[in-house]
């Protein structure tokens, strides 16, 4: 039995699916978990000594790599002065005027500690901004796993066998109206209906969380219309895309502006943290300056903030980092392609600059209705064999890939050899 093997049974008895978060536990591909060890550049390394090309980076933030040395020494040298004070420190403010710098729609920012946390407080800033109660999210959206947004919801819940979460209250979920990813008349039809009580509209700006699904030209554009026909605000979760597709997150890729923004684990640099952010005359009502309560004793945490603001220094200071990541993995997803249709394969392949997703369908992936086309068998058995090769996917269908910074020609080149392999060899259907 292998190291990991060995701890899934041990972490079973003591932790619920032996995990702290459920995609992790290789469930919905049959598997058991392939417990990590440690990481550097763009590879981790298992209990057992096994060397994976990694394309989690932790789910997102790890747009540097693995370890990256200047963010470990900032993190070190914070440590050196104290773990948490639950008090202002001057480190917070520097975040704040880093992130208020770089994204031009906020303009106030409050750091929490995870995009779950964020989301559950810009909504309920929205509600507290426009004195309305609904809501309107996308089915397939994921936005963390607060009781409102458990509706339809992407990532874990889409395997999990339970359509939305046992234990949230049919109260909690009245006021969440589900819409249709890039289908703008879908959230016409609610704002026909109840305009006038919808507080807020918020997307992912690229679904990354039941695959990876581009918004269609003007999708975005036509939301933010909407939104201000009705004088509901535009929230933007940008937990995945934010400071990833580029410097100013898929609202820079895009030229769309939202009144609010939620961010998550990038922020932070890998380290626990969330923030969200918007317009002064938003945020000012968030307590103490208004009367939306929200708090936090960890939040502002300075060793999240000093590895937050090193990654982000270092995105800001090179912007050649995004063209060069986003050139090299609109090549890697291009060869994934084309190397399927030269096998004989009509799979689909979406991406977004460094995010991208293989779907087991040959139909096109617009939507969580044709994401849900997607043979998830036929992606588990692929998954296995790239893991069992030393290339480590997300275990889910409904999850993106991530590049980074740090994955060299060579790694992207052997990860395309072994699917090729696999491909060739007529896997690749269940
Ligand atoms: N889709 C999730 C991140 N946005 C997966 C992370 C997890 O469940 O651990």
């Amino acid at each position: 039995m292998t190291k990991s093997e060995t701890l899934f049974q041990e972490a079973v008895t003591v932790m619920p699916g032996g995990v702290n978060s459920p995609v992790r536990a290789f469930g919905s591909v049959g598997a058991t978990p392939r417990f990590i060890k440690s990481g550097k550049g763009a590879c981790i390394y298992d209990e057992d000594g096994n060397q994976y090309i990694d394309y989690v980076g932790s789910w997102g933030p790890m747009i540097l790599g693995h370890a990256n040395e200047k963010v470990l020494d900032s993190v070190i040298d914070a440590c050196r002065r104290g773990l948490s004070f639950g008090a202002a420190t001057a480190i917070e403010v520097e975040m704040a005027k880093l992130v208020c710098g770089l994204i031009p729609s906020i303009e106030m920012v409050r750091m929490v500690n995870s995009g779950t946390e964020a989301v559950m407080s810009a909504i309920r800033l929205a509600r507290g901004y426009t004195k309305r109660n609904k809501i309107i999210k996308f089915t397939g959206c994921y936005h963390g796993h607060s009781d409102g947004l458990l509706v339809q919801a992407g990532s874990g819940v889409m395997t999990s066998g339970v359509p939305d979460s046992l234990g949230v209250p049919e109260g909690c979920t009245r006021d969440t109206l589900p819409a249709d990813y890039n289908n703008l008349d879908s959230v016409k039809e609610h704002f026909q209906r109840c305009g006038e009580e919808i507080a807020a509209v918020i997307v992912e700006p690229v679904a990354a969380n039941m695959g990876v699904v581009p918004p269609k030209p003007g999708f975005l554009q036509g939301l933010r219309k909407i939104c201000e026909e009705y004088g509901a605000l535009l929230i933007f979760d940008e937990v995945i895309t934010g400071f990833r597709l580029g410097i100013d997150g898929a609202q820079g890729y895009y030229g769309v502006t939202p009144d609010l923004t939620t961010f998550g684990k990038i922020i932070g640099g890998g380290m626990p943290v969330g923030a969200y952010g918007g317009k002064r005359e938003i945020m000012e009502l968030v307590s103490p300056s208004g009367g939306v309560y929200q708090a936090g004793t960890l939040s502002g945490n300075p060793v999240a903030m000093a590895a937050g603001i090193t990654q982000l220094t270092m995105l800001k200071e090179h912007p050649e980092y995004y063209r060069d990541l986003n050139e090299k993995s609109d090549k890697f997803f291009g060869k994934v392609q084309e190397m399927l249709r030269s096998a004989g394969y009509s799979w689909q392949v979406n991406h977004v600059a460094s995010l991208g997703c293989l779907y087991f369908t040959d139909t096109e992936v617009t939507d969580y209705e044709s994401a849900k086309t997607s043979d998830t068998k036929a992606f588990a058995d692929y998954c296995n064999y790239m893991t069992d090769h030393g290339v480590y996917l997300a275990p889910s269908q409904f999850e993106a890939m991530f590049l980074s910074l740090a994955h060299t020609e060579e790694q992207m080149n052997e990860t395309l050899n072994i699917m090729e392999q696999y491909f060739l060899a007529g896997l690749g259907q269940s």
